[in-house]
């Protein structure tokens, strides 16, 4: 399906000055969503990630408005008296008279009210049907109807013109939020959406075309030195091959340092989020390392919620069999070194062959025995409410990947979002990302995607597709995405089988990338962060704002866009420490020692040191280390 470009990072001019002139005194910005402080998916990160940025631009006039949840109240929200004097009339008025809203002052600020997704939508169609002085903005973040007839197996993006939208609503019963979602985007002084591709969905299902895209961004953690992110990666993986070492108990025929973890995280929707095609990816890649006698084996963990009752008790008996053998091998080293120091305080070398005593075996055996194990390693670390009719599980034992010794590729399903106070793998998202090589989101329907855009600001790979906002986003903005670990799947021109191929080859290709290749590469990804920071990508909101202001307002405000030229167009350029042809950059053969990758010499600052410069100067890319603005002049 052809998709018309998205607007560009750099081809919003203008708001410099809308900036310098925009009196904020004289305003009040609301942001209302059913996520604010109440996380069910990536709209809480949207809110939660921008509130920084929105807050310096609105200081003490800017307030988030969502749900009254005790548990989200007592550990996100801290209460305060308004010290706006505006509001706090207006919430005295509100409760003392059951939540009616008046305006109560002489002399009303501007009031932008930017509400987000259908949920929250009821309060703007209210607002314009009440005729409220209120600039309005509605965002939608995924259309209803788009994700429910992607879930039920439609040739979605051909068939977008076709759809005969109510009876497509009515028939998925969900008419009535359909109506309020297509209402509010319509009611909206200005309607926005998350990426190009989700406009032109909306533009088909909810008969409006969006006012302007607004790019999911991400806060960016800005290091001093460029191994810090990578000295990261490797203590957080070592947490995983601890968890690792628990789980394969009794199986751990396979090399740790010559393991490659991936994982896919997100909405447990199977198909949406692409975990069908990356499950059969998987079966294939394990044909091929098994035919290719590969040493590496691979790792892939899916994080998906869905409902259980637990943890089950395999899995967590793995990790305490694993923690009895580390203690058992922390008392034997004890009672060794005492061994040791007394023999040297008197003088003599330790006899070698009495350093182990009788005790010190039987205490080692116990540990050992205790390691035997009659099945397989879990594929599930829960108990599962809806085992036999889960789609993941039931995908496994369709393709046949058990965790068995010959499987080059694992699995493990981990149906819950990770967390740091987890008996099992402590861990929050962060730092698991981090200790993972690379995330693979081969999403169906995907509006934005913050999971590929998480890993990026990690410096960690990713795989996400044609389909997601932001595989669209990269493409258009970077020259050669598969260099900078950005890997962009083909899901719009090929079938489900050919990408299936793709995403396959993807795999097989990044499992024969020696340790130095990944350094290099993650090196790379992590360069590409300033592109998804809020300080570039909040600009679309200002723009929004400024937009429905001149809209709601039109005596006060005025908003004269200005058309992008192709001299604003920003694009990362190839990094020049890429040779010209891949046969240069990756090793001919799967089977080349890792131990050699790290003798040779490479000065990772000064290929890091090549890129950048090769970026800088064509692009005037701002340089990552100080707080400017692409395409803006310099603040200091
Ligand atoms: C980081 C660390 C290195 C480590 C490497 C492992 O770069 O700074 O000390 O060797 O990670 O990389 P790998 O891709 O094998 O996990
Ligand atoms: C939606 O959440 P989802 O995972 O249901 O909103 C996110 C934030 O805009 C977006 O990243 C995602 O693609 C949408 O699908």
């Amino acid at each position: 399906m052809p998709l018309a470009r998205s607007l560009s990072v750099t081809s919003l001019s203008g708001l410099e000055e809308w900036d310098e002139e925009f009196d904020r005194e004289d305003a009040v910005l609301f942001e209302i969503a059913w996520e604010v402080a109440n996380k069910v998916g990536g709209i809480y990160t949207v809110i939660q990630t921008k509130a920084r940025l929105t807050c310096e631009e609105w200081g003490e006039n800017y307030f988030l408005v969502g749900p009254y949840m005790e548990s989200s109240v007592r550990t996100q929200v801290e209460l305060i008296e308004p010290c706006n004097a505006t509001l706090r009339r207006t919430i005295d008025k509100m409760n003392s008279s059951g939540c009616k809203f008046a305006a109560q002052c002489d002399e009303p600020p501007h009031i932008v009210a930017h509400f987000h997704e259908w949920l929250a939508g009821l309060g703007l169609v209210l607002c314009r049907q009440r005729q409220l002085p209120v600039a309005t903005i509605f965002t939608t973040h995924a259309t209803l109807l788009g994700r429910y007839l992607c879930a039920g197996n439609v040739d979605f993006y051909n068939k977008l013109a076709e759809f005969n939208v109510d009876k497509e609503a009515g028939d998925r019963q969900i008419y009535h939020r359909y109506c309020l979602e297509r209402a509010a985007a319509r009611c909206a002084h200005v309607f926005t959406t998350v990426s190009q591709i989700t406009a032109i969905e909306a533009e088909h299902l909810l008969k409006r075309k969006p006012d302007i895209v607004t790019p999911n961004g991400l806060n960016v953690k800005k290091f001093s030195a460029m191994h810090e992110f990578q000295n990261l990666h490797a203590q957080s993986k070592a947490r995983i091959q601890e968890f690792v070492r628990g789980h394969f108990y009794g199986h751990l025929d396979f090399n740790l340092d010559k393991t490659v973890f991936l994982f896919i995280a997100g909405r447990y929707e199977f198909s949406n989020k692409g975990a069908d095609i990356f499950l059969e990816a998987l079966a294939r890649l394990n044909y091929l390392l098994r035919v290719n006698h590969s040493e590496v084996t691979i790792i892939a963990f899916f994080i998906m919620p869905a409902r259980t009752n637990n943890f089950n008790v395999e899995t967590l008996k793995g990790q305490a069999v694993r923690k009895q053998l580390w203690d058992t091998a922390q008392t034997v080293k004890e009672r060794f070194g005492k061994k040791l120091y007394e023999s040297l305080l008197v003088g003599q070398l330790p006899d070698v062959s009495k350093m182990l005593d009788k005790e010190d075996f039987t205490m080692m055996k116990r540990a050992i025995f205790a390691t035997q194990r009659q099945c397989l390693p879990p594929i599930c670390s829960h108990n599962m409410l809806e085992d036999s009719s889960d789609p993941i599980l039931n995908c496994i034992r369709r393709i046949g990947l058990f965790n068995s010794a010959q499987d080059r590729v694992k699995v493990i399903f981990h149906p819950e979002f990770l967390s740091s106070t987890s008996p099992l793998l402590p861990m929050d998202y962060e730092e698991f990302v981090r200790g993972c090589h690379l995330g693979v989101f081969p999403s169906y329907y995907e509006p934005w995607g913050y999971t590929p855009a998480e890993c990026t600001v990690m410096g960690i790979p990713s795989i996400s597709t044609n389909l997601s906002g932001f595989g669209c986003f990269m493409e258009e903005h970077i020259a050669d995405p598969s260099a900078y670990g950005i890997y962009i799947l083909d899901r719009r021109y090929r079938g489900v089988d050919e990408s299936c191929n793709q995403l396959t080859s993807f795999l097989f290709q990044f499992c024969q990338q020696s340790r130095r290749q990944r350094i290099i590469q993650r090196n790379r990804t992590e360069r590409l962060s300033d592109l998804l920071d809020w300080r570039y990508l909040g600009r679309y909101y200002v723009s929004a704002r400024h937009m429905a202001l001149a809209k709601a307002f039109p005596d006060t405000f005025i908003y004269e866009p200005q058309e992008p030229t192709s001299a604003t167009g920003f694009r990362y350029p190839r990094p020049a420490s890429v040779p010209p042809s891949p046969a240069h950059s990756l090793h001919s053969s799967p089977h080349h020692s890792e131990a050699e990758d790290e003798e040779e010499p490479y000065d990772e600052d000064l290929e890091a040191e090549k890129d950048r410069v090769n970026i800088r100067q064509p692009f005037n890319l701002p340089n990552r280390n100080k707080n400017h603005t692409v395409g803006l002049p310099e603040k200091n």
